[in-house]
């Protein structure tokens, strides 16, 4: 079984490929291919090749090892290792053209489930900044090399709180109703459109908290771990880890203060 530093420079690798790619297609122009749960929710060519590059890189380099994409799905591996990739996420950011979305690449051991893998190593290159933002269980997050911590000792009062909403509009508005009960709690809120830059930034000190409802795996596999090793607590609904009913990533002292509130909140979602 490889380290888990090794598994993190794979990661890295493979997302800064895939970056490259991704940028590239941007520059020619972007189409959307289809799209999924609702007219909202796209799907460009580009999500479909990058990902095809992301699951034939990591088929040659890890042969034994499972794989969860967003577009192509799943693939059941021999290892016990997973990679769960989003390889594009900010789908919309990228086709409007604002240079906020990420190539996020993360390996799990045990079943791709949330409730249950233990996250090991992962990558998150957004391309048109170039930034690399990685991390590995016990081994510290970094950006550019450089080691991230979360922002310590902030107030809900003070607190500058990421979220994001979902492509079903029902959703968003009942999304929305939450926040109007949060923005005169805290400092202000940003809505950048990529649970994994979200996940980075609060890793990074530039978001103090985040959470958000309805995620998938990828969003928020490699983007959680970050935040965890750069000091975060990430937890879901209750005492329960995260995942699509709930995610709240804050770093102790505020997770305390925010997570009730979300949690009170969403408990009562129907
Ligand atoms: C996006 C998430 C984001 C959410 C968006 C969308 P996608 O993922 O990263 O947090 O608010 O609605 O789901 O669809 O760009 O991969």
């Amino acid at each position: 079984m490889p380290s888990n530093a090794e598994l993190r420079d794979i990661a890295l690798t493979v997302a800064r490929r895939a970056a490259d790619l991704a940028y590239l297609r941007r520059s020619e122009g972007v189409e959307i291919a289809a799209s999924k749960s609702s007219l909202t929710d796209i799907v460009t060519r580009a999500d479909r090749e990058v990902e095809q590059l992301v699951r034939e890189a990591i088929a040659a380099s890890r042969p034994r090892d499972g794989f969860l994409g967003e577009e192509s799905g799943g693939g059941e591996g021999t290892s016990g290792l997973t990679w769960v990739v989003d390889p594009i996420d900010g789908t919309v950011n990228y086709f409007y053209g604002i240079p906020a979305y990420a190539v996020s690449i993360a390996v799990v051991e045990g079943d791709p489930d949330p409730a249950t893998w233990r996250t090991i190593a992962g990558a998150v290159v957004n391309p048109a900044s170039g930034e690399a933002f990685t991390a590995s269980a016990g081994g510290g997050a970094r950006l550019n090399g450089r080691e991230l911590h979360v922002n310590r000792d902030v107030p809900l009062e003070l607190a500058l709180v990421g979220t994001g909403f979902g492509y079903d509009a029902r959703k968003r508005e009942r999304q929305a109703a939450f926040v109007a009960q949060l923005i005169g709690q805290v400092r202000d809120v940003r809505r950048i459109g990529a649970a994994s830059l979200d996940l980075c930034s609060v890793a990074a000190g530039r978001l103090d908290a985040y959470f958000e409802r309805g995620l998938n795996p990828w969003d928020h596999a490699a983007g959680a771990l970050l935040a965890r090793e750069a000091g975060a607590l990430v937890g879901g609904l209750g005492a329960g880890p995260e995942g699509e009913d709930l995610l709240v990533a804050a770093p102790p002292g505020l997770y305390e203060q925010l997570h009730p509130l979300a949690d009170a909140f969403y408990s009562e979602w129907r």
